[in-house]
Formats: C-alpha cells, structure tokens, sequence
C-alpha cells in the first residue's frame, strides 16, 4: 500500500504505471563490460554488451509469480565470482539472481524499498524495519538483525560522511518525518545523526557535490531536489531546485561532464534533466539532457568503455532503450534499441 502513496507523490505530473519498472546496470557476465537490465511488469530483459556500443538483442527472464505488482530492481555484488548480481523485488517477494543460481525469499510484512550493499553485509530496507544481513563469500545469507525506525524506511544511501574512510549509512524516512537519519559505520551503525531538509523525503544520496572534501547530502521528491551542504561542524541550510521529478528512485550519480564533481541525473518531466555539481552552491541549475523519450527508468554506468560515464533510459512501454553516450564537456550522442 505504500509503495501506491510513493507512486503517488512521484508521479503527480505523468500517467505512471507503465510496463516499465525499472532500469539497471552491471555487468552480470563477467567481461567486463557493464550489461543492462530492464525489469517490466511480466519479465526482465537482459541486454548484453557487445562492445562498441552495441548490445545484443534481449534476453527474457519469466518472473511468473506477482506479476502484475510494481517491481524494483537493485545491482549488487552479493557473492565473489567478479559477476555483479541483481536483485528484484515484487510485491514482497524478492528474488535474487546470481549467474545461474537463482534465490528468492518473502519478507513480510510489505514492499522492499531499498537494497544496499556494505563490505560483508547486505541491508534491505521495507516498512519501518531496517534488516541487516552477514554474507559469506559463496553470497548466503546469514539469520537477519532488524532494526526499527519510526517510520518507513524509503531509501538508503551509503557515503563517508564523517570522513573516517569507513562507510556510513544514510536513511530517508517517509512520509511521516522531514529528517534523514545518518548512522555512522564506527559504532555497528549505531550512533545516529538527523539531518533535517525541512520538507518531506523521498530518495535521499550523497556525494561531496562542492569539492570542499566533505561529503553533501540530496533528497529526491516531486517537485523538488534539496541539497544540504556539510561544513565543518553541521550542515548548512537546505538549498532547493524546483525539478519537476518524475520517479526520485530512478537518478544517477557520477561525473558526467568530467570536471571532477560528482553530477546528479534524474529523470523530471522535461526529459532526462542533469544537475551538475557545482563548487558555490552544490549543484547548479537543472540541465536538460534529452527532452526526447518518455524516459520512465533511468540507469549510468560506462557502457562503451571509454572512461566516461553513460546514461540508459527506458520509454514509459518498456519497449525502448535510448543510450546517451558522454562525448565530454556535458554532451551526448544518443542512440535507440527498438525491441518488440
Ligand atoms: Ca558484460
Ligand atoms: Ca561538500
Ligand atoms: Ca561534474
Ligand atoms: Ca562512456
């Protein structure tokens, strides 16, 4: 049910509920190069790189059970075989994929909202719970620890924020509370910290957007995208863009237009719009990088391995994928597959 008021709140602006769920990248056979996966409403297509920006025509996984439940899908390394694995949750149900073992489980109650991984743990966020995992090297799971939040748990980011060089863990609650929750690795992700952005929260990330060698803190949510710069000893106040989002779940970060700041992609109702990171402000103005497609899924990753990270979208039907290929300097050269 809650996963509907999500939908709800990110898609005010366009018809949601397309064929299209969800948009990943990784490279799940080993070679190297980053594949893609599209997770729609029956099946997911895997659509393996051929180098050269080509890509083999899809490959079609049946997920038959709950298959008309929105779904999410959450790249990962969960065993050591150098093959990224992914996993996809539908309607509580959530399945993993590894190379050629498949694994599945129910969690109840409710829809996962969120996967992570940390060195040696996996962490899965749904309802108010917060459920760490061990993993061994083969990628079993070991018996879970949960830990209960006041509210649901929306989003997960992992990040150094106080700059001890160990991960910490961010957590967007929603929609009760206007705060992200910052739990810092050095006390087993006890000691919390709250940051407040003075406005509900939908996908929270983080990256040192203004190059100061802190790391900053973003919400996601329509129609906004908050930043909150960290400075010496808190936060500044939160900036805010107008954006229009579309689907806050479906962002990318990376350095798009190679200045050494980390850039933001998301997904607004002008097209795949970009925010670049931004030395005085944090991220400066939104940018329009393909008003084109309907894009509804949105992935990155260096898909034609030339160092520069590249954007994948899919159309609201699922059945188109347009690549936009970083030519430097914030340009893009893009290029479609048509599948049936
Ligand atoms: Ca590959
Ligand atoms: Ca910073
Ligand atoms: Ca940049
Ligand atoms: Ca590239």
């Amino acid at each position: 049910m809650r996963r509907w008021i999500l939908l709800w709140l990110t898609c005010l602006s366009l018809p949601c509920w397309g064929d299209n769920e969800a948009l990943a990248v990784g490279d799940f056979d080993a070679d190297g190069k980053p594949d893609v996966v599209l997770v729609r409403k029956e099946d997911f297509l895997l659509f393996r790189n051929l180098g050269q920006r080509k890509f083999a025509p899809p490959q079609a996984f049946d997920q038959a059970e709950n298959r008309y439940q929105s779904a999410q899908a959450f790249v990962i390394r969960l065993d050591e075989d150098n093959r990224d694995d992914l996993i996809v949750e539908r309607g509580g149900q959530v399945t993993a994929w590894l190379g050629a073992v498949r694994r599945s489980w129910t969690l109840k109650p409710g829809f996962v909202t969120s996967v992570l991984r940390l060195p040696g743990k996996l962490l899965m966020g749904f309802g108010q719970t917060l459920r760490f995992y061990e993993t061994a090297r083969d990628g079993q799971l070991s018996r879970p620890v949960d830990r209960n939040f006041p509210a649901e748990v929306w989003s997960l980011h992992t990040a150094d924020w106080d700059g001890d060089g160990k991960p910490d863990l961010a957590v967007a609650q929603a929609p009760k509370t206007k705060e992200a929750s910052l739990l810092f690795a050095r006390d087993g992700y006890g000691r919390e910290t709250r940051v407040d952005f003075g406005s509900h929260i939908g996908q929270v990330t983080g990256a040192d957007f203004n190059g100061d060698g802190l790391t900053d803190l973003v919400s996601l949510l329509h129609p906004t995208v908050r930043v909150r710069l960290q400075k010496k000893n808190g936060w500044n106040r939160p900036i805010v863009y107008p954006a229009d989002t579309v689907r806050a779940d479906q962002h990318y970060l990376g350095d798009l237009n190679g200045d050494g700041l980390p850039d933001l992609v998301a997904i607004t109702v002008y097209g795949v719009s970009m925010f670049a990171g931004d030395k005085s402000h944090g991220l400066g103005a939104l940018r329009i990088v393909d008003p084109g497609q309907r894009a509804y899924t949105l992935a990155g990753g260096d898909l034609d391995g030339d160092g520069r990270p590249d954007l994948v979208s899919a159309d609201y039907n699922g059945l188109r994928l347009r690549f936009l290929f970083n030519q430097g300097k914030g340009n893009f050269a893009s290029q479609d597959l048509d599948f049936p």
